[in-house]
């Protein structure tokens, strides 16, 4: 009863002096031009925004502890009970700020061309006088951090380096999780090392001797990225990607760019190394929208006798082709924000087992004993809980009691089957896309060759989530699963897809595939297990890359022989397997109007090489 008193006892301010984290922030010494440029940007940050106090972060363990202390104190997090879960947090947003906003999130680049249709584009001069209004002085009685971070190993050949400066504590201490933050970071400045500006404010000014609240915001928000000179500003969310700006800010729309001039790609995609039951090792991408399984397959635990996973990344891989004419991708991040429903012990107990402590989690609910909950951690919900919004909760509330967008943040270290060498770059073997499609799109299908992967890439669409605002449910084109991060006109990045393959060599290219674990059956259930049995589309594919097993040709794409499936231990009737790979014609010619629409949005954008490919399509569905 004492545990939960002091659980409870911390979810309301609390007005106290912050002391533990006074002992830190001061500037480190590094003196040289890089250093003069850095502290000149701070300061000049610092005159628009007015913070009470400015911290510099150096990445200190100590400092970390000293700023969960502070927060713990103010209110702004819970402490979970050490016993279930040492090092642990909870968090609580506005029910207003739950989920990345793409209505508010801008491509400010000099012509509007280059942001493309599905961007929403803004004139840079006059975002910027927006910026200067609502950024003024909306960091007043707050502390600005600032959070040198590092997208890869600090230091390593394809890493980039960043600055955050934020007027929120939850926000640096998950940069600190999700990235390489600190001194370290600051030293590469100091010596010249070229580094990308990020600005982020919650844009709630405190007045004299106002009291904070727990999760403080703004109804108005700006989520802006301007290629051009390569920075973010960031207003009024305190949420996930609107906030964590290394994340998709940087590490997606600002990167894509950066990898578009300079011939590589930053891809919303999952990394793994397969190892096949005679200890050969394979590595797998797979670009699937939010919410779509990108976590849960970076965790797969086969199901399959003498299969192998290794995690490598869960949601952004950066990738470069070498000299030996591979393409070798590195996960720039350093943790997981990932999607808490839906995650537990029979879907990804890694996952689960990841989260023993040191994790923060947001939107979760709380358990009475000061651990946390949510649907699908267990088959059967607890008696009594408090919901993500603090209120009582009972199974029969008839609401979630965790946010369908909920979220843990924990480091990579901590997932048992990460990869000894995940912070290295590896070569791909193969990529795949994926979403959610009810209907029409198999279980699995192979690209004939890398144009014909592109074309499947640009024409992926999924029903949407709750991981951004929007209606839940809704099909939605989302190309590459890159819709909402692709930092420029999406018809060039599919030109720059092309690009990449046409300068490589086509036998060390990565094989591609299109997935998709969500089709159902007409009464409304999954046709497909999914999880860890999605081992077995894998060794398939694995065997494709082979060449061990011949394939079906069909109108979209090579399917699989149903016997060259290892079902090996899986119940499920052979009409269920049949559905799943069932191609019609007719839905598959109105899936080419509807992309022959998408494409035409483009204005006459789109790579020829593609347009070919649907008329391809539509030739070969008439045919069929
Ligand atoms: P972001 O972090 O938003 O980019 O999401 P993500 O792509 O990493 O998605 P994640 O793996 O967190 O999965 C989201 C939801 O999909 C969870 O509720 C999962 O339980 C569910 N899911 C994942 N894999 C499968 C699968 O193979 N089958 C089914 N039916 N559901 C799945
Ligand atoms: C996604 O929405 O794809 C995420 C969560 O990974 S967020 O970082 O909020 O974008
Ligand atoms: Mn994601």
């Amino acid at each position: 009863m004492a545990l939960a008193e002091t659980f409870t006892r911390n979810t309301g301010p609390i007005s106290r002096p912050l002391t533990a984290l006074r002992e830190f922030g001061s500037r480190p010494a590094y003196t040289g031009a890089g250093m003069d440029a850095l502290v000149a940007w701070v300061d000049e940050i610092a005159a628009l925004t007015q913070p009470a106090r400015i911290h510099w972060i150096d990445g200190s363990r100590a400092e970390n502890d000293a700023l969960l202390r502070d927060m713990v104190a103010e209110g702004k997090i819970i402490k979970l009970n050490p016993e279930w879960r040492p090092g642990s947090y909870l968090a609580r947003s506005a029910p207003s700020d739950v989920a990345r906003t793409e209505a508010r999130t801008f491509i400010a680049s000099a012509r509007e061309e280059d942001a493309g249709p599905t961007n929403n584009w803004a004139d840079p001069a006059e975002m910027r006088e927006t910026l200067n209004g609502v950024f003024a002085g909306s960091m007043r009685g707050r502390t600005m951090y600032v959070v040198p971070f590092s997208m890869g190993a600090v230091g390593g050949p394809l890493s980039h380096i960043g600055v955050q400066v934020t007027d929120s504590a939850y926000a640096v201490a998950s940069i600190g999780i999700m990235t390489r933050v600190g001194d370290a970071v600051t030293k590469l400045i100091a010596d010249g090392a070229p580094w990308v500006k990020t600005v982020h404010s919650v844009g709630a000014p405190l007045a004299e001797g106002e009291q904070d609240v727990a999760w403080p915001c703004n109804d108005e928000k700006y989520i802006v990225h301007y290629p051009d000179t390569l920075e973010v500003w960031s207003y009024g969310s305190g949420y996930g990607g609107n906030a964590i700006l290394a994340k998709k800010c940087f590490a997606l729309r600002i990167a894509s760019v950066i990898g578009r001039d300079e011939g590589w790609m930053a891809e919303h995609m999952l990394l793994i190394r397969v190892i096949d039951p005679r200890g050969k090792a394979y590595h797998v991408a797979a670009a699937f929208p939010s919410a779509c399984g990108k976590t849960n397959l970076a965790m797969l635990r086969p199901t399959i006798p003498g299969w192998r996973v290794e995690t490598l990344g869960d949601d952004i891989v950066w990738i470069r082709p070498g000299e030996d004419g591979r393409l070798w991708a590195i996960n720039p991040e350093a943790g997981f924000f990932g999607v808490a429903p839906g995650t537990g012990e029979s879907t990804n107990v890694t996952a689960v087992e990841t989260l023993w402590g040191n994790t923060i989690f947001t939107n979760v609910a709380l358990r009475p004993d000061g651990d946390v909950w949510w649907e699908g951690l267990t088959d059967e919900a607890p008696a009594e809980l408090t919901d993500w919004e603090g209120n009582p909760w009972t199974p029969a509330s008839g609401r979630p009691a965790a946010h369908p967008n909920s979220r843990f943040t924990v480091a990579a270290s901590q997932c048992p089957q990460i990869a000894p060498d995940w912070e290295d770059a590896v070569p791909l073997d193969a990529i795949l896309f994926g979403g959610r499609r009810a209907t029409n799109v198999p279980l699995v299908v192979e690209a004939t060759d890398w144009t014909h992967g592109v074309f499947l890439g640009s024409t992926i669409s999924s029903e949407r989530t709750a991981a951004a605002e929007g209606t839940v449910g809704e099909l939605r084109r989302d190309p590459f699963a890159m819709l909402p991060f692709c930092g420029y006109n999406m018809a060039d990045y599919f030109g720059h897809w092309l690009k990449i393959g046409q300068q490589s060599r086509f036998d060390r290219l990565p094989r591609i595939f299109q997935v998709n674990w969500f089709r159902r059956g007409s009464d409304g259930r999954f046709l497909w297990p999914g999880f860890g049995d999605n081992s077995r589309v894998i060794d398939w594919i694995i065997r494709r890359i082979d060449g061990e097993v011949p394939a079906v040709d069909s109108p979209i794409g090579r399917l699989p022989r149903l016997q060259d499936l290892n079902l090996f231990g899986l119940t499920m009737p052979t009409e269920d397997l049949e559905e799943l790979f069932s191609v019609d014609p007719a839905s598959w010619q109105h899936e080419a109007d509807l992309t022959e629409e998408f494409y035409a949005t483009f204005d006459g954008k789109v790579p020829a090489a593609l347009q070919s490919e649907l008329a391809a399509l539509r030739y070969r569905l008439q045919k069929a």
